[in-house]
């Protein structure tokens, strides 16, 4: 049990929240939530607490603190080998992403080092980052396969990721990406290479390795027919969809994902106006990565703002964490973006890292909200103010974090 709290609950409704109901956090001040065999069973005022005839095992005392749900990060390439720290030196040097790709660089070299890493490899560097991200908040995280571009590998991602679940507390929703760009050996047949991925498909559904299928939709990498084709046959044996769509240029990855109904569509910081209207309509999640436009050293940003006010539809934020476009672990950084480089409120951003993170990956029904039933995942920060958390950036602010309803950082500190 957690008393004296200001809880922002975002408690309400079903669905994520959408528009200008961003900014609801649904708080309570002075409030307590508990939780019994991991599950909320209480979320209330003290003095209704007082009324309710529940006792508790074990108390923290907040002192006035803000409790929130633990914070989702529905998109990342989490499970790779090596780094790409001489990208900043071509970055610097003017050189662009596509350039860098193009030339074999970026997704392609870490596709070397995930191919030439063993299992064991992969998965203690997956680790080290989990780490990172629970003392910063983070209790769910979405993973991205895709630095395979082959069968093996591929499947290889996806078993780290599922082993992942066993090895540590963030439950790790996996995603097949294998399409995320076009391998050399297959250089001018794009049409192939997308037909041994769908190839793929029903092993990975028989093992259950994915809930969500994903491709990288740009220039240079593969077009909005090429999307439509793999992704209609991943839909098709029964995947979620989701697409990373008109990150770079202008494509159309974003009509194509309201077209096909994907659960989300990332990125979006060159979608048209037309596009994010249709994503608002059909009900599809703008996951949106203010730290790539950072690190790729581009003053574009998505257009949170239409998104919200014009489209009123529901936008997450993620991380993307990957050893190219965004390495950084952090969503409390990615929060501070929100504020900074897309005008979110603090209230928008919660909102887009808990609640509609939690749709973003099908999570909605157990996780994302402080409410009676759901999962008991929370983050309890070291101020009563949210606003002080994007406000401040470049820190952790987690003073505590309960995943399940068991305590897995004290002040701070993973707990063993
Ligand atoms: O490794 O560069 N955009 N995929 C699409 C990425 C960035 C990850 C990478
Ligand atoms: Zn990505």
């Amino acid at each position: 049990m957690i008393r004296h709290a200001r809880v922002a609950t975002l408690a309400g409704g079903n669905g994520p929240r959408c528009g200008r109901a961003m900014r609801n956090m649904g708080l309570l001040d002075d409030a307590v939530v508990a939780a019994a065999d991991g599950v909320i069973t209480f979320v209330g005022t003290e003095a209704e607490f007082a009324g309710s005839g529940l006792e508790a095992r074990q108390t923290v005392d907040a002192n006035g603190r803000l409790l929130t749900p633990g914070l989702i990060d529905p998109h990342t390439h989490l499970v790779h080998g090596g780094s790409r720290q001489q990208e900043l030196a071509m970055k610097l040097a003017g050189k662009s992403y596509l350039e860098i790709l193009a030339a074999g660089g970026g997704i392609l070299s870490t596709v070397q080092s995930t191919r030439a890493a063993t299992d064991g490899e992969l998965t203690q560097k997956a680790l080290k980052s989990l780490r990172i991200m629970l003392e910063q908040g983070t209790t769910t995280v979405e993973a991205k396969s895709g630095y395979g571009l082959n069968r093996e590998t591929e499947l290889r991602q996806l078993q780290v990721a599922r082993k992942l679940n066993e090895l540590q507390p963030v439950e790790v929703v996996p995603t097949f990406l294998g399409p995320h760009a076009l391998p050399p050996e297959y250089q001018g047949r794009p049409h192939e290479f997308l037909q041994t991925m769908v190839d793929m498909l029903d092993e990975v559904k028989e093992q259950g390795l994915a809930e969500f299928c994903d491709i990288f939709c740009e220039t240079g990498v593969f077009s909005v027919e090429e999307s439509r084709f793999f992704l209609s046959e991943c839909q098709r044996r029964g995947f979620a969809l989701k697409i990373h769509a008109d990150e770079i240029e202008p494509l159309g990855g974003t009509e194509l994902a309201a077209q096909l109904g994907a659960v989300s569509v990332e990125h979006l910081l060159a979608a048209s106006k037309e596009g994010l209207q249709a994503i608002a309509k059909s009900g599809t999640i703008a996951v949106l990565l203010p730290g790539t436009s950072w690190n790729l050293q581009s003053s574009q940003h998505a257009d949170a703002r239409y998104m919200i006010d014009e489209a009123g539809g529901a936008v997450a934020l993620a991380t993307d964490y990957n050893p190219g476009s965004c390495p950084s672990e952090s969503l409390q950084l990615i929060m501070s973006m929100g504020c900074n480089a897309l005008g979110m409120t603090p209230e928008e951003v919660l909102t887009a890292v808990t609640r509609n993170a939690a749709y973003a990956i099908n999570r909605g029904h157990r996780l994302g909200t402080l409410e009676v039933g759901k999962q008991a995942d929370m983050c309890l920060f070291d101020t009563d103010d949210l606003a002080y958390i994007p406000y401040h950036f470049g820190i952790n602010h987690v003073k505590h974090v309960f995943k399940g309803g068991r305590q897995v950082v004290r002040d701070g500190r993973l707990l063993d």
